[in-house]
């Protein structure tokens, strides 16, 4: 897709973020000093949009180190900050890259259920099959039918193999079967589906650790990436899903699912002051072209509402 296309998606999806924040500038610098009061307003607005007290404090520390005491209109206001949030955010803004030394590169998806483990398991099939790739996913969900039925449509729409077994069946036996056909199939990039809620924590635990433990049988160095999904509508409820699984599992990085139409989208900056982990992707739609690359100042242009300066 053109860059253009891909800058009017994210601003569109981001849209809701974007206004909170924006006419909430505006509202407080229309020309104005920036002083303790308003430094304060600005830090409040902040919070309010789901940045989280730790980023809006570092953004505000700055502005009062840079700015204090000037006059500021909104419009200097939005981009300041634009260029705060990049540098809060381009650390972590790091693609899910699938290393060619492994034969397969096994993919983990978990993640709370609802948040987008299954879709964007879709969506990084096409994404991996566009680079000329061949993807292979595995329905490591096997209490649910239904989830099987959705992996199975998204391997039809992206051609890609989908491996399946029986209804409650063993996920961790599934998946080693699959790392085993995959490896004499000669897949790239093997993209594990698994269980959002089992009765209870440590089960979900039992569960991936068995996964993981099994699949180490044919492959020591497997999982090659084990990737969270979060549900930015739940707001700051994802800094509590990242802690919650960095319990259960090790994780190596996050895809923030369901940023259109969500209003917090600045929970993304408060994920990556908290945790520091790996932002690989945003979800801005159900369709399979909508999970997005995550460039740090796009991103910070989009919630901020700069980024038609910035293109
Ligand atoms: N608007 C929007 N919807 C999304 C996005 N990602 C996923 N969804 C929708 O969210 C719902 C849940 O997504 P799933 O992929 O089924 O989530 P899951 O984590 O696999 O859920 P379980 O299998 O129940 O654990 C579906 O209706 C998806 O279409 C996104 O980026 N934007
Ligand atoms: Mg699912």
């Amino acid at each position: 897709m053109a860059l253009s296309g891909f800058f009017s998606r994210l601003k569109e999806g981001l849209s809701r973020s974007t206004q909170k924040l924006s006419s909430g500038i505006t509202a407080v610098f229309t020309k104005r000093k920036l002083d303790d009061e308003a430094l304060e307003e600005l830090e409040e607005l902040l919070i309010a949009a789901d940045l989280g007290p730790k980023a809006a404090a570092k953004v505000i520390a700055s502005f009062r180190r840079t700015r204090f005491g000037k006059e500021v209109t909104d419009e200097e206001i939005k981009s300041a900050l634009a260029e705060e949030i990049t540098k809060i955010l381009d650390p972590v803004a790091r693609p899910l890259v699938i290393d060619p030394a492994h034969a397969p590169h096994v993919v983990l998806m978990v993640g709370v259920n609802g948040t987008g483990k299954t879709t964007t398991i879709g969506k990084l099939s096409q994404f991996y099959r566009d680079q000329g790739l061949r993807p292979m996913l595995v329905a490591g969900d096997t209490f649910r039918a239904a989830a099987v039925e959705q992996l199975q449509i998204w391997g039809e729409r992206t051609g890609a193999p989908v491996v399946t077994g029986k209804q409650d069946g063993d996920a961790a036996g599934l998946a080693y079967g699959a790392l085993e056909r995959a490896k004499q199939e000669g897949i790239d990039v093997l993209l594990v589906d698994t269980a959002g809620r089992l009765h209870n924590k440590s089960a979900l635990m039992d569960e991936l650790a068995k996964i993981i433990r099994v699949i180490r049988k044919l492959d020591p160095s497997a999982p090659h990436s084990i990737v969270l999904t979060l549900d930015a509508t739940t707001g700051q409820n994802a800094i509590n899903q990242v802690q919650v699984f960095r319990d259960l599992v090790q994780v190596d990085g996050l895809v923030v699912t369901k940023l259109d139409g969500s209003a917090r989208g600045g929970i993304v900056v408060a994920l990556a002051e908290e945790f520091g982990l790996p932002v690989h992707a945003v979800g801005v739609g159900e369709k399979v072209g909508d999970l997005r690359p995550f460039v740090a100042s796009e991103f910070a242009g989009g919630l901020v509402g700069t980024v038609a300066e910035a293109v």
